[in-house]
C-alpha cells in the first residue's frame, strides 16, 4: 500500500512510541505537566523582548518574518505537490474529494494526520467538509484536536484505532480476557484495628511516610453520583463542612509533620501531592486550590497532571465518532484512571522523586474520606505492611459483599500447569462486572455470592495502591506506563453489530501489576470496612436501590461512615459512646452515631487518640463533638449536646449539656436546598452549642 512509506515518516514527526506494540520510537517528552506526552523543544518562550525593539529593527524583523512566511508557504506548496502529485502518492486523497479540495487549507503536519486517518479507514470524518473558504477555522480546529488525541496516546491515534479494532473483535466473539485462568482466593495481610501488630505497623508506616509521594486520581466525571461540581469540593461531612480536598491536604501535612518528628528528620521533608485531573475537572480543581490558598500546603508541593480523553468509537470497525453537536469535532470520553501511570512516567516526576529519596508512591481516589480523614491509621499501617513485607505493590482492600460495585482481589492461575513457576499466576483486581462471569465459567455455578462469613471470599479492591518507587520506575521504563485496556460496548442486540451509543477504550490503574514479572512482590492488606472504605459514588436514587445489607456508597452513607468510624475509635480508646440509632435518609437506612469529627492535627494514629483520651469520658448519641486543634485532651468529659473545641490547648472535663445540633430530613428532590445537602438527605440545624475558642 502506498501510504506505508509516508506513514513511517509520520512516526518520525513525533508520534509517541507505542508501548502496546513492537514499534520502538522513543516517546516524546515535554516539560509541561499538563500535557506530558506532547513532544516539545523545551525552549522557553517567556521573554517579551518585542516591547523594546527599536523601529528599524522591527522593520527588519517584519521583513524577515515576511520572508519566512513566503518560505513556509513555498514549503507547504512543495509538500503538497509532493504528497498529491508525486509518483508514489499520486492522488492519495482522491477517494475523499472533499478532503482533497481542502488540502490547501491544511499545514504539512495536518496533511500527515489526514493521511494517517485515511489509512486507518476514517474517511467519513471529511465527507461533509464544504469547499475551501467555508469553515476553514473549524477545519483547522479539527486537526488541532486530532493532533492532541494523537500525541496523548502512547503510539498515537493510529495505535489507538488498531487496538480498538482488536479489542472490539474480541468483545464481539465474547472472548474472555481471563480465558484459561482459574480464580482462587489469595492470601494477604489482615489488619485488626488497635491490636499490637496494628500499632507496630502504624508506627513503621508513620516513620516511612516522609519518604512517600501521594497521587490522587481525580479526573472522573462522577457520572454515577451526578453531582454538578467536582467531587473534591464536596463536604466530607456537613458538621464542619470541610471538603474532601481540604481533608486530603490537611491529612498529608499532618502526616508529614508527624513522620519528620518521629524520624527526627532535621530538614522537614515535603510530601508531594500529585492530582490527576481531566478536562472535566482541571479548572475547578485549580480554582478550589487557589481560592483556599492550597489549604495550607505550599503551592509548589501540589502538582497537577491532566489526562486527555480518548476518541469515541461508533462501531466494530473502530470508526471514530463525530460529536453530535459539532461535525468538526471527534467525540471524546475519559480513558480511565489507568492513565495515571503513563502521565507519571512522561512527567519525569518519578526519577526526580527517586533522587530526592522518595521510596513509596501512594495512589488514592477522590471520595474515600475514611482512608484519609477519620481513619488515617489505615494509610500508615498499610504502608507499614509494605515496608515490613517488602511489597512492590500493596493493594488496600476491605471485606466485599457479593455483587458490590468494587473489584475483587483474586489469584488467577493459568490452567496450563506452569503456574507459580512462571508469570501465569498473578494476584490482581478482577473488576466487579467480570468477577461473576469468570466464576461461573470456572465451575462456580452461583457466581459472585457471599460465603459463610456473609461476605464474598474475594477481598474488595478500594483502589488504594502503595507502590515501591524503584521497581515502579524499572517497570515503567519498560512499559512507558501503558496499562492493558478494555472496551465495554453496549450492543443494540445479540448480533453485536451495532452499539446503543459510542464506546471507547478504557484502562484502570489497578491493572498495573498485570505486566509485572513473577518475581514482583504483589500483596494486599485487608482492613475492616468501617476503617477504610466509604466512598461517595452513587446518586440517592441508585443508592436507595442497592440490595439490603450492601453498602450504599452515597453521600449519606459516606458522611455517616465518618461519624461511625470516629465514634468506634474513641470507643476503642475507652470513651463511653452511646449506641447508634437507625434512620432513613433518601430511602437509605443508616446507623446514626454521635457526630464526632476531628482535624488530623489532633490525631493521626490510634496511639495519638489513646494519648489524648482519658477513659472516664462519655458522649451521648445525639451529641456533636468537633475537635479542631492539636492539644485537646478528653478528660472526664460527659457530653450531651454540641461541643466545638477550637482552642489550641484545652482539657475537656465535666458535664457539657445543651440542645445541640439536630439532623433534619431533606428530600433529594427539594431544590430549595443546595445540591450538596440534597444528595445526603439531611441538613444540620444548629440549635445550641458550647464553642471553645482562642482567647
Ligand atoms: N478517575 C480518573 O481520574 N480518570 C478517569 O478517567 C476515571 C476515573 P470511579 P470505578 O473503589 O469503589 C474503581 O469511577 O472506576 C478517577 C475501581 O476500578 O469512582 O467505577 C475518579 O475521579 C474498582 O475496582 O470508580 O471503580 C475516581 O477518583 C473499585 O475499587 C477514581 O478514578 C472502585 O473504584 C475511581 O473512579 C471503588
Amino acid at each position: 500500500m502506498r501510504f506505508g512509506r509516508r506513514y513511517s515518516r509520520t512516526r518520525r514527526m513525533g508520534i509517541p512510541a507505542n508501548p502496546y506494540s513492537s514499534i520502538d520510537d522513543p516517546a516524546g517528552s515535554c516539560a509541561s505537566y499538563s500535557c506530558p506526552c506532547i513532544p516539545c523543544d523545551g525552549e522557553s518562550r517567556g521573554a517579551d523582548d518585542s516591547f523594546h525593539i527599536p523601529l528599524p529593527s522591527a522593520l527588519i524583523l517584519l521583513l524577515f518574518a515576511f520572508e519566512m512566511a513566503v518560505a513556509a508557504a513555498a514549503a507547504v506548496a512543495e509538500k503538497l505537490s509532493e504528497l498529491i502529485f508525486s509518483g508514489d502518492d499520486d492522488g492519495w486523497a482522491a477517494a475523499v474529494p472533499n478532503l482533497q479540495k481542502n488540502l490547501t487549507v491544511l499545514s504539512p503536519e495536518q496533511i500527515e494526520l489526514a493521511k494517517m486517518l485515511l489509512l486507518e479507514g476514517q474517511k467519513h470524518l471529511f465527507e461533509h467538509w464544504p469547499e475551501p473558504g467555508v469553515d476553514d477555522g473549524k477545519k483547522k480546529d479539527f486537526f488541532e484536536q486530532v493532533a492532541r488525541l494523537n500525541s496523548s496516546y502512547p503510539g498515537g491515534l493510529s495505535s489507538y484505532i488498531q487496538n480498538a479494532k482488536r479489542l472490539l473483535a474480541d468483545s464481539k466473539v465474547g472472548k474472555n480476557p481471563y480465558d484459561g485462568f482459574t480464580p482462587s482466593v489469595p492470601s494477604g495481610q489482615v489488619l485488626t484495628f488497635g491490636d499490637a501488630d496494628f500499632i507496630r505497623l502504624e508506627e513503621a508506616g508513620i516513620k516511612e511516610a516522609r519518604k512517600s509521594a501521594f497521587v490522587l486520581v481525580a479526573g472522573g466525571l462522577g457520572e454515577r453520583l451526578g453531582y454538578k461540581g467536582i467531587k473534591l469540593a464536596l463536604p466530607i461531612e456537613t458538621t464542619t463542612g470541610r471538603c474532601f480536598m481540604q481533608h486530603y491536604v490537611e491529612s498529608i501535612l499532618a502526616l508529614q509533620e508527624s513522620s519528620c518528628r518521629l524520624a527526627q528528620d532535621q530538614h522537614q521533608s515535603e510530601i508531594p501531592l500529585v492530582i490527576m485531573t481531566s478536562d472535566d475537572t482541571h479548572t475547578p480543581t485549580i480554582k478550589l486550590l487557589e481560592s483556599n490558598n492550597y489549604f495550607g500546603m505550599k503551592s509548589t508541593q501540589v502538582i497537577l497532571l491532566k489526562q486527555e480523553k480518548v476518541a469515541c468509537l461508533d462501531d466494530n470497525d473502530a470508526t471514530l465518532a463525530l460529536d453530535p453537536n459539532d461535525k468538526y469535532k471527534i467525540q471524546t470520553k475519559p480513558h480511565g484512571h489507568g492513565d495515571v501511570h503513563a502521565l507519571l512516567y512522561s512527567s519525569g516526576l518519578l526519577n526526580k522523586w527517586k533522587q530526592e529519596g522518595i521510596k513509596w508512591v501512594l495512589f488514592f481516589q477522590d471520595t474515600n474520606g475514611l482512608l484519609f480523614k477519620v481513619d488515617f491509621p489505615a494509610i500508615p499501617a498499610s504502608l507499614g505492611v509494605s515496608v515490613t513485607k517488602g511489597y512492590h505493590v500493596n493493594s488496600l482492600a476491605v471485606p466485599r459483599k457479593a455483587k458490590e460495585a468494587i473489584g475483587g482481589i483474586t489469584k488467577l492461575t493459568h490452567t496450563d500447569g506452569i503456574s507459580v513457576l512462571s508469570r501465569r499466576s498473578m494476584v490482581i483486581n478482577v473488576e466487579y462486572n467480570q468477577l461473576d462471569p469468570l466464576l461461573r465459567a470456572t465451575g462456580h455455578a452461583d457466581g459472585d455470592v457471599n460465603c459463610e462469613t456473609g461476605f464474598s471470599p474475594f477481598p474488595g479492591n478500594i483502589n488504594q495502591l502503595i507502590l515501591e518507587l524503584e521497581p515502579y520506575i524499572e517497570e515503567l521504563n519498560k512499559t512507558r506506563g501503558a496499562i492493558s485496556e478494555f472496551v465495554n460496548p453496549k450492543y443494540k442486540d445479540s448480533t453485536k453489530t451495532a452499539f446503543k451509543s459510542s464506546t471507547r477504550l478504557e484502562c484502570m490503574m489497578q491493572d498495573y501489576p498485570k505486566s509485572l514479572s513473577p518475581s514482583a512482590r504483589v500483596g494486599f492488606t485487608v482492613m475492616d470496612t468501617w476503617l477504610g472504605y466509604a466512598p461517595v459514588k452513587n446518586n440517592p436514587e441508585d443508592a436507595a436501590k442497592v440490595p439490603k445489607g450492601n453498602p450504599y456508597h452515597s453521600a449519606t452513607s459516606g458522611e455517616m461512615a465518618i461519624y461511625k468510624a470516629n465514634s468506634i475509635i474513641l470507643k476503642k480508646a475507652g470513651v463511653q459512646i452511646a449506641d447508634p440509632i437507625t434512620d432513613v435518609f433518601n430511602g437509605q437506612e443508616v446507623e446514626v452515631w454521635p457526630r464526632v469529627t476531628w482535624n488530623p492535627k489532633w490525631a493521626l494514629t490510634f496511639s495519638d487518640v489513646k494519648r489524648k483520651v482519658n477513659e472516664a469520658c462519655s458522649v451521648s448519641q445525639r451529641s456533636t463533638l468537633v475537635i479542631n486543634n492539636s492539644n485537646v485532651i478528653l478528660d472526664t468529659l460527659s457530653l450531651d449536646g454540641t461541643l466545638i473545641a477550637n482552642e489550641v490547648e484545652v482539657k475537656l472535663a465535666g458535664a457539657v449539656q445543651n440542645k445541640g445540633w439536630v439532623l433534619q430530613h431533606v428530600d433529594h428532590k427539594d431544590s430549595s436546598n443546595p445540591e450538596e445537602i440534597r444528595i445526603r438527605g439531611f441538613k444540620i440545624q444548629k440549635v445550641e452549642q458550647l464553642e471553645l475558642n482562642h482567647v
